[in-house]
């Protein structure tokens, strides 16, 4: 393998430093040194741009660390087009024992669910003693479900004007993300946040109160909601005992989403409506941890998290494995 092509190991941001991964060629044409031990730490210099770490982690592959930030980088980038080594956004994992390990390691690096780490430090093993045999039909049901644990399944909150939708996402992000007031219809904008329930990672949605509106901005603010919805993965259908619930008609426009919903009545601290899935109080915390627990078990059930079998995540495999 001669390679030709430099990789960003870290996030393109500020920052300290910056990890690159180049050829191990490029060592000598980027420095004024050409001796380079094997796994050994340099400090060189990158004539004009900037003193970096580097390491020649094996006969192909390199390391550098030069200061992070935009500059350096962006000096560095025109440095690489005059060798002609050209960007890539694929690492090469020299650490990984074969090609499974090393797409489970590329998966993990992007993975968001803390529930992903272990099963996938799992799958290489798994892996491997199918001896390349194609996955099942069954094996790819529950690679799309436990797919969720890579990328975050959305999640809305759908319901009538002030049934506690946004008292609810603030208290799920433990932060002010929606506006909330007694008046109704005062989420206009659907509003996102990325949260952690339960080990499972899911992006929720704030959508502005379902109702007949005369107001042509909210009219439009509920059709978006209602694109919103139409995919997401999960549906809170949020009530209380003033509200009831909006019924979810079709949302379930999307036919690669199997769309699942909980009934979720909020404000049990003031009275609890009893055919709710589950009753919670965003202002008193009741049943809070009970809920990220539901959300997560709906969208990736316990027993497909214990199932021995071998998960088949994206990359895992490709039809030239055959
Ligand atoms: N007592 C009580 N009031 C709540 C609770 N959640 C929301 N509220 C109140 O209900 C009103 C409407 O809340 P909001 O979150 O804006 O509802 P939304 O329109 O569905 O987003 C506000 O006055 C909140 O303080 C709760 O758990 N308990
Ligand atoms: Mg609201």
């Amino acid at each position: 393998m001669t390679l030709k092509t430099w990789t960003l190991l870290t996030p393109q941001s500020m920052g300290a430093i910056a990890i690159l991964q180049i050829p191990a060629c490029a060592l000598c044409q980027l420095t004024n040194r050409t001796q380079w031990e094997l796994g050994a730490l340099y400090l060189a210099d990158i004539p004009e741009i900037d003193e970096v770490i580097a390491v020649k982690i094996n006969e192909d592959l390199a390391q550098i660390m030069p200061h992070g930030g935009m500059q350096i980088l962006r000096k560095l980038t025109e440095r690489f087009a005059a060798l002609d080594i050209i960007q890539s956004n694929t690492p090469h994992y020299a650490e990984a024992q074969d090609e499974v390990e090393a797409r489970m390691l590329a998966t993990l690096a992007v993975a968001q669910s803390p529930l992903a780490v272990e099963l996938l430090l799992q799958q290489p093993s798994k892996l491997r003693a199918l001896n390349g045999v194609m996955p099942t039909e069954v094996d790819m049901k529950r690679a799309g479900i436990l797919n969720n644990l890579i990328h975050p399944p959305k999640v809305v909150l759908l319901g009538a004007p002030n049934t506690g939708k946004s008292t609810l996402m603030n208290a799920l992000t433990k932060q002010d993300t929606s506006i909330v007031h007694e008046l109704p219809g005062a989420t206009r904008d659907a509003v996102g946040a990325r949260v952690n329930c339960a080990g499972l990672v899911v992006d929720f949605y704030d959508l502005p109160g379902f109702r007949e509106s005369g107001d042509p901005i909210e009219q439009e603010a509920i059709q978006l909601a209602q694109y919103i919805a139409a995919d997401a993965s999960l549906i809170l259908q949020i009530f209380t005992t003033q509200n009831e619930l909006i019924p979810l008609r079709n949302f379930s426009q999307n036919r690669f989403i199997p769309q699942k919903n909980l009934k979720v009545s909020t404000m049990a601290d003031i009275s609890k409506e009893h055919c709710a899935d589950l009753c919670i109080s965003a202002h008193t915390g009741e049943n809070m941890d009970k809920l990220a627990l539901m959300i997560r078990d709906a969208i990736v059930p316990p027993e497909i998290l214990a199932d021995s079998g071998p998960w088949f995540f994206p990359g895992s495999y490709s039809p030239t494995d055959e």
